[in-house]
Formats: C-alpha cells, sequence, structure tokens
C-alpha cells in the first residue's frame, strides 16, 4: 500500500483545508499514513493512546507469566516460557517505537503508566495461581490478541500496522504453546485435567473482556472505524473469537464456564452470556485483583534500571561527541 501522493510536510503555514483534504484521500483509498504525513491532531491523539496502551500491555503482560519461570515442570517447559516472556518485551519496544513516530518521547509514554495515566490491559491484573494458567493465558488470552490483532496489521497508520504483523506472527506461536500446556493436562491424571479446567474457567470471562466494552459503550470506535484503525468493533472480534474457542475447547475435552453457550442457527454464530462488566470497569479503574502488585513491579523495574538508561545516555553523548569531531 503506497500513497500515490506527494508528501505532505508538517508545517506550521500549513493550508488545513488542502492538507486534510489529502488525509481523508488516503483513508477513503485504504491506503496508509505515513509518520512525515499531515494528520488530524485527534487521529495523533488516538492512535498514540491506542498504541501507548498497546505497548503497556505487553510490558506488564510479562509480569503473569515471568512469575511461573522459576517454578515450570521441566527444562523444556521453561525455556519456552522464558522465550515466550522475552517475546512479549520485544513486542512492547516495536510498539514504543510506533507510537514515537506520532511525536511522543517514549519516556513521556511511561512516565504515563508510571503515574497511573495511562490504561494496560485489563486481563493482565488478575492472577496466575497455577502452573496451567500459563496454559490459559497461551490459549485464551494470547488466542484473544490474535484475534484483536490480525485485524491491526490493516491498521491505516503505516508503522502500527508493519508492527503488527511481526507481533502477531509471534502470538500464533504464543497461542499453540498455551494450547499444548492445556492439552497435555487435560490428557494427564484427573488433578491435572481438573487444574487445567479451574484456569479455563477464571480466564474465559476476562479474556472475553479485552476485546473492550460493548459497542454501545465504546466512545473510540465508531471514529477509529472510520479512520481505519479498527477494522472490526468490539463486539464482532467477540463473537469472532468465541466462534473460534468453542471447536477448539472441545478438542481440548474441556468445556467453557458459560451456561447461555449455544449454537445459533439463524445468526450463524454461537450465543454467549452476558459478560461482567462491572467488574471490567472495577478493573481498569485500578480496582482489580492485581493492579497495585502490577504496578508497583513495574516502578519497581524502572527504578531499577535507571543506571542502564544513565549509562546509554552517557555512551549516545559519548558517540555523538565522537562524530561531531570527526566531521
Ligand atoms: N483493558 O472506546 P473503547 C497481549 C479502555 S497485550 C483496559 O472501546 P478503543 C499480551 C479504552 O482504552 C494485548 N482498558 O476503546 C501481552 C478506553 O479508555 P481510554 C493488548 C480497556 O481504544 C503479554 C475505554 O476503555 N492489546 O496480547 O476503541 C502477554 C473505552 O473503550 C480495555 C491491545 O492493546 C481493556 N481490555 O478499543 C500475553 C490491542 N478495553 O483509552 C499477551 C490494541 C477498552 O479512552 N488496542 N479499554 O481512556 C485495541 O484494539 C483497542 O484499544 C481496544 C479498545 C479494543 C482494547
Amino acid at each position: 500500500m503506497t500513497n500515490n501522493v506527494t508528501e505532505f510536510p508538517q508545517r506550521d503555514d500549513v493550508d488545513l483545508e488542502r492538507a486534510q483534504a489529502y488525509f481523508d484521500d488516503i483513508i477513503a483509498r485504504d491506503s496508509r499514513i505515513e509518520p512525515a504525513d499531515w494528520m488530524p491532531d485527534a487521529y495523533r491523539k488516538t492512535l498514540t493512546r491506542q498504541v501507548s496502551q498497546h505497548a503497556h500491555s505487553e510490558i506488564i503482560g510479562m509480569q503473569p507469566e515471568a512469575n511461573w519461570i522459576t517454578r515450570a515442570p521441566s527444562l523444556k517447559r521453561k525455556a519456552i516460557l522464558i522465550a515466550k516472556v522475552q517475546d512479549e518485551a520485544g513486542h512492547g519496544l516495536y510498539l514504543y517505537s510506533a507510537a514515537e513516530t506520532l511525536g511522543t518521547p517514549r519516556d513521556v509514554l511511561n512516565q504515563q503508566l508510571l503515574d497511573g495515566k495511562a490504561k494496560y490491559s485489563s486481563i493482565f491484573n488478575y492472577p496466575a495461581r497455577t502452573w496451567a494458567d500459563m496454559g490459559a493465558i497461551g490459549w485464551l488470552v494470547d488466542g484473544a490478541a490474535i484475534a484483536n490483532q490480525v485485524p491491526l496489521c490493516r491498521c491505516s497508520y503505516g508503522p502500527y500496522g508493519r508492527a503488527m504483523v511481526r507481533i502477531c506472527k509471534e502470538e500464533s506461536f504464543h497461542q499453540r504453546q498455551g494450547w499444548e500446556i492445556l492439552y497435555t493436562l487435560s490428557n494427564g491424571t484427573p488433578a491435572q485435567k481438573e487444574m487445567a479446567q479451574d484456569a479455563v474457567n477464571r480466564f474465559y470471562g476476562p479474556a472475553l473482556q479485552m476485546f473492550g466494552p460493548p459497542d454501545a459503550d465504546s466512545p473510540n470506535s465508531q471514529q477509529s472505524m472510520a479512520w481505519n484503525i479498527k477494522r472490526f468493533s468490539n463486539d464482532e472480534l467477540r463473537q469472532r473469537f468465541v466462534d473460534m474457542i468453542v471447536p477448539q475447547v472441545e478438542a481440548l475435552g474441556l468445556t467453557l464456564p458459560d451456561p447461555d453457550l449455544k449454537w445459533n442457527e439463524e445468526r450463524g454464530h454461537y450465543d454467549f452470556g452476558e459478560l461482567d462488566w462491572e467488574e471490567f470497569f472495577g478493573v481498569i479503574k485500578g480496582h482489580g485483583p492485581c493492579n497495585a502488585q502490577r504496578m508497583a513491579r513495574r516502578r519497581e523495574a524502572h527504578d531499577n534500571g535507571a543506571w542502564v538508561r544513565e549509562a546509554a545516555a552517557a555512551y549516545a553523548e559519548k558517540q555523538q561527541a565522537a562524530d561531531a569531531a570527526v566531521a
């Protein structure tokens, strides 16, 4: 996808009418906006919000699984889990880089998280209690992430869409490893099968809430869809995910904890029960079971990393001085 239009420079004396027409044309042609292109402030703002919150989610999302690295049941499982958690750190870095191209430096975005002003995904405020939770997180949480993120590969903002392509490939591996953990437990002893079912029971509802509030309560969806940032609404993606996991849970020999779940011939989709939205809004306001713990760990890690940032800045300054001396 290329913009067959001359680049529009970001200048104070820009002709706003022409700039807006240029932007609207790119969106209408389903083409891409790149960092040097003119874009409306509201587009820049909504993307900075979404991409930085997505980055924060990847970084905070390392915590529930990192918690199990020392307790993985075998060396092979430990190696796989370390690789997965490391991938999440990488996703955070690609996404902070994409967010920075919109003009807000990474330290500012990070400070918004540390100050509690920026959100991260609700799902990471739930505890990972057993080894089976590593399976449920991989299968359900990464599964929901893929369902949400594959359409984001076609996001109108180039750097975000391109970052999502690589992230989705890695998420597919994550989902497979989660499914395999659950499959092994489900075909193990009765106690292991019970542990797998318990993990699925606890993560099912929160995983469906990852897609965001119902469409009627989603203030950002309509505009984000008009700008080709989001391609489907929260409810459309949630439905798509439920339709996908029902046959998968059957193959696992487990069940989903929803008495209202049933195939609807007329709609060609599964009907499912109402989610606990009061709980969801409580969690995103900071009242989930692990919000305080997750933020305390993040702040602690940030403080512990101060010397690395200082050393990197000192090195960059030294390099710049050396380059200037040569020039
Ligand atoms: N949690 O108008 P809406 C991963 C907020 S990480 C918290 O529908 P929008 C992984 C929303 O921000 C996966 N907050 O918003 C990592 C908004 O508040 P603000 C993370 C939520 O943006 C490690 C308000 O509610 N994925 O996969 O149109 C290990 C109203 O919502 C949530 C992404 O970030 C939530 N679940 O749609 C394993 C994907 N939902 O900002 C796995 C990228 C909504 O106005 N993001 N809110 O104060 C998106 O696709 C969209 O931002 C959302 C929300 C679908 C999440």
